[in-house]
């Protein structure tokens, strides 16, 4: 069991904290509330994200050789589409709403470049092809998902299965990749010579600088053509028991990337409420944002969980607010979950 190394340094042991998948919680459910968090000491420091000429050693849970990856190699056989953010305070959280996006604040952000799409199931078979990356879910043969009463894991769900036995990615190419974990994620992004973004560069590309709540506006969209959210194809098609009826948006599971672009950000990010909820680099402090550094701040040191932001196709309209937190903790993945990379500006 290898987690991620810097060639010549050693297993950092990452994978050590993975949780039992058992006992893993779902971090979207019917009205998608951020779970508290507890935040144990003594976690190992992140892998490394930027530009290095090494041979980063990246292996999942129970793989038997772990695969080389070349960071950035990936950047030269195709790319995502990046915006640019640039540098400058925006207004962060809100004094409205769950406990842990309270107060607002002030972030200052370096300039920095995020993808205007979630990472597709193209973009990562391309990764795979090149370096024989094999996710967790696939090489445990088992995701979460929603059983029409809980988020549970699953046998036979994983990022081949997006929907489970007898589903596949065929046809759905530029649908977001989901059941990866936040390391397998974050393998992606080195491969690409990218990183995961921030909590605050999510936050920030998703909602703009003018405190809006949502990346069209403050107020809920409910017509259809903002987001893929749990709606009426979620209510037949995912089992989902609160869904919203009123609305159609056209799909009960997740939706090619960049169908709504009604809904895109003031940057130009697609789908960043909802369609899949998205990784970031992140650990997850319940009480970060009262203590928050002011410019570019990376999270807490440590943590059990990693931040997910922005809602799914499984959440209610509330959850996919660009300020609601959520998180899934080391080891987590489930149907609802991929990411976005992003990368620092020269
Ligand atoms: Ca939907
Ligand atoms: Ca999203």
């Amino acid at each position: 069991m290898v987690g991620i190394a810097l060639l010549g340094m050693g297993p950092a042991g990452v994978d050590s904290l993975a949780s039992d998948p058992g006992s893993h919680q779902g971090q979207h459910g019917p009205l998608h509330s951020p779970m508290p968090a507890s935040i144990p000491a003594g976690a190992p420091p992140l892998p490394p994200s930027g530009p290095s000429t090494q041979a980063v050693v990246i292996g999942p849970v129970a793989s038997a050789s772990p695969v080389a990856i070349v960071p950035g190699s990936g950047g030269t056989i195709d790319d995502e589409r990046m915006v640019t953010v640039n540098a400058g305070e925006f207004a962060m959280g809100s004094n409205l709403g769950e406990p842990d996006l309270k107060p607002e604040h002030k972030v200052y952000l370096d300039e920095f470049e995020i993808g205007i799409h979630e990472v597709t199931n193209r973009r990562f078979e391309q990764f795979v092809k090149a370096t024989g990356y094999r996710t967790r879910s696939e090489v445990e043969n088992q995701s979460s998902c929603w059983d029409g009463r809980h988020w549970t894991p699953l046998p036979g769900f994983d990022r081949l299965h997006p929907q489970g036995p007898g589903s596949s990615i065929e046809g759905k190419a530029e649908h977001p990749v989901v059941h990866v974990t936040w390391d397998d994620a974050q393998a992606f992004c080195i491969w690409a010579g990218k990183r995961l973004p921030t909590e605050a560069e999510w936050e920030k590309a998703a909602r703009g600088t003018d405190g809006r709540l949502y990346p069209w506006g403050s107020e809920p969209a409910a017509d259809g053509k903002t987001l893929n959210l749990g709606d009426r194809r979620g209510y037949r098609e995912f089992h989902l028991a609160f869904a919203m009826v009123s609305v159609d948006d056209g799909h009960g599971w997740a939706a090619p990337v960049g169908s709504y672009p009604a809904g895109k950000s003031p940057y130009g990010l697609f789908d960043a409420a909802g369609n899949v909820a998205e990784w970031c680099s992140a650990w997850y402090g319940k009480d970060y944002y009262a203590q928050s550094p002011a410019r570019n701040p990376q999270g807490p040191a440590t943590g059990a969980a990693h931040v997910v932001r922005g809602g799914s196709f499984a959440s209610f309209e509330a959850a996919t607010r660009s300020v609601v937190r959520a998180k899934l903790e080391v080891g987590g993945r489930d149907c609802a979950t991929g990411f976005r990379c992003a990368r620092s500006k020269k």
